[in-house]
């Protein structure tokens, strides 16, 4: 068990679940052709069942009692007869969604996989396996509810890949168009497994060789491996590229020659890649050129790039974290700049225009309020999670993810009456993607759940986070309860614990300089003001916290009224958001009776505690976990013990030589001076390549 499986891995079930799925499946039956996609989903069946049950059915022809059956109404006209019991219930699952069924065809007794489509087939036939694999009962019928469900991967074209700790790229773009990694068809089937059904091949910081031919024939390459598996390529253009290659004077959305070369290169890249999905942007943002340069505004820009992509269907992604090393917002709340940005462009994107905006208004921290610009636009707009964990311990420490994305999707936004939650209001959904070309994907076993988390979540929004984990846990480990249940006990708490250890209490960006690895809430010295840790905490003899209701930033006001009133006051915001909104003296009572500085405390020496517990669970399911996996996933609990020991002490000793208050009795000193925290650096740690 080296991890390269994912949650495919097909192990072979117990005697009598054997017997139980091979009644299900006497044959496989699809009627009419097969295509790529179909074709797909046979192999999977013959790869899934071959493990499971040791030998999988051949496909037969004929429908018959205990057939796996997988069709469509075009392949099987009686599923669209006004007799067919299933035929309302499939019209309403579109052209993604699938049901699964026990029922009788042509008076046989079969399992049925249906769907409007083949990709639907696909689907529904990797759901099929998830329940024999989870032991669940068959999932009646599920359809997603977003169109766009997106990986965006960050990988340069040298195949490092910026806030990537996993490998290098799985793109060769060196062995590329003529050699394609047999990764591409397996990275295919686990976001397919999931209903993933795009990916952006590049980083945002983009660069201006993407956009040419043989950059195209490579990306054409790898969109033929993935196309059978409903999964659409994307790029990241560089707002600059026609200039920076040469081959127009300006880069001014308004400019026709700028326009005339965006329409020809969408051509051609349409000549090559028939169904390409479009682009994302980063455009004015950490020093990326944009339509700004040129007096002209975001709306300009994707406008312009949506004009050339719409004759082909593609769209534009148009990112909304915007913030320019030197420009607005200098000095004042760098949470508010992509808010005062859009909103006052909303209705002036054409229709294939999406704003994607992270799910906090800061950075992928370890927890942030939802995004304002969430509710607040008429514009589609797409969420943005970061998957890979670039403020939550790189692949080192644990950290499931599910939980966030959970929360963030079920926050009420209040921009509708009876509640409106951040899921409600999206549009599509993409996750910058932790995957490279390590052998289990992801860095560590439990990252590969961050990808399988997002994958459900992309699917169905309402997923719960513990189910999810539940899910991934047996297909994972197997479905053995002694070890399921553990396992989600841990995951569920994991997120929680690095928020203790590292940023509890609504305190954000205390992370070291550049690689955002290990704590730094002392630096004060770095160009801009809004780099600087000090800047997010505003700790001093005072008290601490970002001050952002109306008496300061008042970045609330970008909020809708109601929520904006709930949060205004300290009392009646979540204590998990506190020092994101307030800034409060030491000795402000919490709930719990505890002053500020005592309860900050106290989530520090949980968080401690939490990650030492974690590993304590983890070594008491050393019996029942296989020996690479246990040690490979043990080397990190303890790695993350010592970590978050780091971050308690050196924060305390921080924020002790700030407040110069005692640690009240019970609470255990840093081991060492401050001066020995700010010493230390991680002149390793990966961070912008
Ligand atoms: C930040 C990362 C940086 C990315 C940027 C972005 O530190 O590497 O380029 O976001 O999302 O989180 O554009």
């Amino acid at each position: 068990e080296d991890g390269y499986d994912l949650w495919l891995r097909y192990r072979p079930l117990d005697k009598s679940a054997q017997a139980s799925v091979q009644a299900q499946a006497r044959s496989i039956v699809l009627p009419g052709a097969a295509t790529p996609t179909t074709q797909a989903a046979l192999d999977e069946l013959q790869k899934g069942l071959g493990g499971l049950l040791g030998r999988a059915p051949a496909p037969a022809t004929r429908i018959a009692d205990g057939a796996l059956l997988l069709a469509t109404p075009a392949r099987l006209p009686e599923l669209n007869s006004n007799a067919s019991p299933l035929r309302a219930e499939l019209a309403a699952l579109g052209n993604e969604g699938y049901l699964l069924r026990q029922t009788r065809v042509q008076g046989y007794n079969v399992t049925l996989i249906a769907a409007n489509s083949d990709i639907g087939l696909l689907y529904g036939t990797y759901a099929w396996l998830r329940d024999i694999g989870t032991g669940a009962k068959l999932e009646a019928s599920s359809a997603p509810t977003l169109q766009l469900r997106l990986l965006n991967h960050w990988d340069n074209l040298n195949r490092t890949v910026e806030r990537g700790y996993s490998g290098q790229s799985i793109w060769d773009w060196w062995a590329l168009p003529d050699i394609k990694d047999q990764r591409y068809t397996d990275y295919a089937r686990a976001n397919a497994s999931l209903g993933i059904n795009g990916t952006v091949l590049n980083n945002v910081n983009s660069k201006p060789e993407v956009l040419t031919a043989p950059f195209i024939a490579k990306a054409a390459a790898i969109a033929d491996v993935l196309r059978p598996y409903g999964i659409k390529v994307y790029l990241s253009a560089r707002w600059s590229t026609p200039l920076e290659l040469k081959e127009t004077s300006t880069a001014d959305p308004l400019s026709p020659e700028v326009q005339a070369w965006w329409k020809r290169k969408a051509d051609e890249i349409y000549k090559t890649i028939p169904d390409f999905g479009g682009f994302v942007v980063k455009a004015n943002s950490e020093g990326q050129p944009g339509p700004q340069d040129y007096h002209r505004t975001h709306a300009d820009g994707a406008n312009m790039l949506a004009a050339a992509l719409a004759p082909h269907k593609g769209i534009v992604m148009w990112r909304a974290f915007v913030y320019a090393p030197k420009g607005t917002h200098i000095g004042e709340d760098r949470a508010k700049q992509g808010f005062d940005e859009f909103k006052p462009l909303d209705g002036q994107f054409a229709p294939n225009v999406l704003v994607q905006v992270k799910n906090g208004a800061i950075d992928f921290q370890p927890r942030e309020p939802f995004h304002p610009l969430f509710g607040a636009l008429k514009t589609p707009v797409m969420m943005e999670f970061q998957i890979t964990k670039e403020y939550l311990g790189f692949s080192t420490d644990m950290a499931y993810l599910g939980t966030m994305f959970e929360e963030t999707l079920q926050a009420d936004t209040m921009t509708a009456a009876g509640g409106r939650t951040v899921a409600k209001t999206l549009s599509g959904i993409a996750g910058v993607s932790n995957i490279g070309t390590d052998r289990n994907w992801a860095g560590s076993h439990f990252d590969q759940a961050n990808w399988y988390a997002f994958g459900r979540m992309a699917w169905n929004q309402q997923a719960k986070a513990k189910d999810v984990a539940a899910e991934w846990a047996a297909l994972t480990f197997g479905a053995d309860q002694r070890v399921v249940a553990p396992i989600v006990k841990m995951m569920m708490e994991s997120r929680e614990t690095v928020v203790n250890y590292m940023t509890p209490l609504g305190l954000h960006h205390i992370m070291g300089t550049g690689h955002h690895h290990g704590p730094a809430p002392w630096v004060d010295n770095l160009e801009r003001p809004d780099w600087n840790p000090v800047y997010y905490h505003r700790a001093g003899r005072d008290g601490i916290g970002f001050d952002r209701t109306a008496k300061g930033s008042n970045a609330l006001a970008q909020y809708a009224p109601e929520f904006a009133r709930q949060y205004s006051d300290p009392k009646t915001t979540p204590e998990q958001f506190l020092l994101w909104f307030h800034h409060l003296p030491w000795d402000y009572k919490m709930r719990s009776g505890r002053t500020l500085w005592a309860e900050l405390l106290a989530h520090y020496d949980k968080g401690l505690a939490d990650a030492r517990s974690l590993h304590d669970q983890w070594v008491a399911l050393k019996p029942l976990i296989d020996a690479r996996r246990y040690t490979e996933e043990e080397q990190r609990l303890t790695r993350q013990m010592a970590n978050a020991l780091l971050w308690r002490d050196a924060c305390i000793a921080y924020f002790q030589s700030v407040s110069g208050l005692p640690l009240p009795a019970g609470v255990k000193a840093p081991a060492h001076s401050l001066e020995y925290y700010k010493s230390l650096t991680f002149p390793y740690a990966p961070g912008h390549w």
